[in-house]
């Protein structure tokens, strides 16, 4: 619900402008809500109709991608970059290969990318790109085939001072290495050009670890200040089992906590016990080296459970302390929430990118559940590209204790930023307003200082 006819019609206008797209109306109808409050107060963001023009991107290709599979078949995908928002740096942000990518679903990250940006501290705008091009059986050499063709034609659109891509769903270590080689290729020119490279090539120690480890920092240090406690000791469901999950599930381990769920798209696993350190390097070697499914761990490792979703058997009936979903947007539902908070969960906070429903979220705030934001509290993948950025720019890579150490200060800075935010918009546990407000105000502060 809008509180000023002035945000109302912000929202009914990109309504119209934008039919039938769910996730970046969801998404722009947030931040609106978030901002409306601080938009009053500041007569000269209206004026220069600062809101309207942040959340309509600068730039949107749409291109064809033809590859050719192994059985020697043309295959027709369709790829996209949003340049969201160039304010404040060179557009930044993931690419993703994924079935469902369509314009709605890389509009919505694109825009939550500017403020997240934002928030990391770092010089970065706001992009985000993908396909969808789905990964999964995919031969190696068919993934390459269709990187390369994809960056034949980003190309173009992209630089090291520019705009730099880097990995989301679908993209990690062997799909960079594929699009860094063709740019390079094409370019005659060895730069920065993408982030999550590989270590012999440019890539930052970390990066791997970033979003997850960062998803623990941040929630630890939010767990301290509105809860007075602690990972320590604590029962944790993480969905997903990709990158961010992993990562999540790694640290928060390290942290004292007993992590008893992962899942993917087809179900979830449950270990009682928790899942240790051995039994996570059997999920990294099924999922990051065999590329297969989460059943699978139930078949290796004695005392997993494995469970398919349905619309009532879901990871989040699995009784717990602290809900970290890492998978997907919109997969924690208000009937979702409903049950954490009847299960006693004393925090969410998100990894993957608006994973939790509008109305679950103000659910658990209004129930002063620990609600963490996915653009504070998974900005530490992007932070760490920052990070990248700047070993490529001196040509010199940072140790791995070095990067970790600016990439938990990172994590710090941001909860303290988005923290404040809060508590001056009234609720210090809506840190979802606290973190649009906290990075909308550096990115029209800049815009309004660089004229139309
Ligand atoms: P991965 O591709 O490594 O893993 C994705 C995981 O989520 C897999 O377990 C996958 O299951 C599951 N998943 C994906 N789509 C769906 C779906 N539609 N329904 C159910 N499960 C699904 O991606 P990441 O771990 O990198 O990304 C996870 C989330 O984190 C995304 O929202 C991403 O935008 C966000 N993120 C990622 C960052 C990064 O640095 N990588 C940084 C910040 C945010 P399956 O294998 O069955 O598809
Ligand atoms: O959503 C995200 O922040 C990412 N997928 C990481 C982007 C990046 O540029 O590292």
């Amino acid at each position: 619900m809008f509180k000023t006819e002035y945000a109302a019609k912000v929202y009914a206008d990109l309504e119209k402008k934008n039919p039938g797209e769910k996730e970046f109306l969801q998404a722009a109808r947030e931040i609106t809500e978030s901002l409306e409050g601080y938009i009053e107060k500041n007569p000269k963001l209206k004026e220069q109709k600062i809101l309207e023009r942040f959340l309509e991107p600068e730039r949107f290709v749409q291109f064809k991608v033809v590859w050719v599979d192994d059985k020697g078949q043309f295959q027709v995908n369709r790829g996209y970059r949003v340049q969201y928002n160039s304010a404040i740096g060179p557009y930044k942000g993931g690419l993703r290969l994924h079935p469902s990518v369509n314009a709605s679903i890389i509009k919505f990250l694109g825009l939550e990318q500017v403020l997240k940006n934002s928030l990391t501290t770092l010089p970065m705008g706001g992009g985000k790109g993908g396909s969808d091009f789905d990964p999964k059986g995919k031969s190696d050499n068919e993934v390459m085939r269709f990187c390369q063709s994809f960056m034949t034609e980003l190309y173009r659109h992209i630089g090291p001072d520019t705009d730099v891509p880097a990995g989301d769903i679908g993209v990690g270590g062997r799909e960079i290495g594929y699009l860094f080689g063709q740019y390079k290729r094409i370019r005659d020119e060895f730069t920065g050009v993408l982030t999550g490279k590989g270590l012999t090539y440019g890539g930052s120690l970390a990066r791997t670890q970033a979003t997850g480890y960062g998803l623990c920092y941040y929630a630890e240090e939010a767990l301290k200040t509105l809860k007075n406690t602690s990972f320590a000791g604590k029962t944790v469901v993480i969905s997903g089992s990709g990158n961010v999950a992993i990562y999540a599930c790694e640290k928060a381990t390290q942290l004292g906590a007993k992590v008893v769920a992962l899942s993917d798209s087809n179900g979830y696993v449950v270990v009682k016990d928790g899942i240790t350190k051995e039994i996570l390097d059997v999920v990294k070697q099924i999922k990051e080296v065999e590329r297969g499914r989460i059943k699978e761990l139930a078949s290796r490792v004695k005392g997993v459970e494995y469970y398919e979703t349905t619309e009532k058997d879901r990871i989040w009936n699995t009784k717990c302390d602290i809900a970290l979903p890492c998978a997907t947007q919109n997969e924690l539902l208000m009937k979702d929430a409903e049950t954490l908070v009847k299960n006693g969960c004393i925090a969410v906070c998100e990894g993957a990118n608006m994973p939790t429903e509008l109305e679950a979220a103000k659910y658990l705030i209004a129930n002063k559940i620990v609600f963490t934001p996915a653009k504070a509290s998974n900005a530490g993948g992007v932070a760490t590209s920052g990070l990248e950025m700047s070993q490529n720019s001196e040509r010199l890579s940072w140790t791995f204790e070095e990067v970790d150490s600016k990439l938990h200060d990172i994590m710090v800075n941001i909860f303290n930023a988005s923290y404040k935010e809060a508590k001056e918009a009234g609720n210090p546990f809506d840190l979802l307003t606290g973190a649009n407000i906290a990075g909308f105000k550096k990115v029209a502060d800049a815009m309004i200082a660089q004229g139309i």
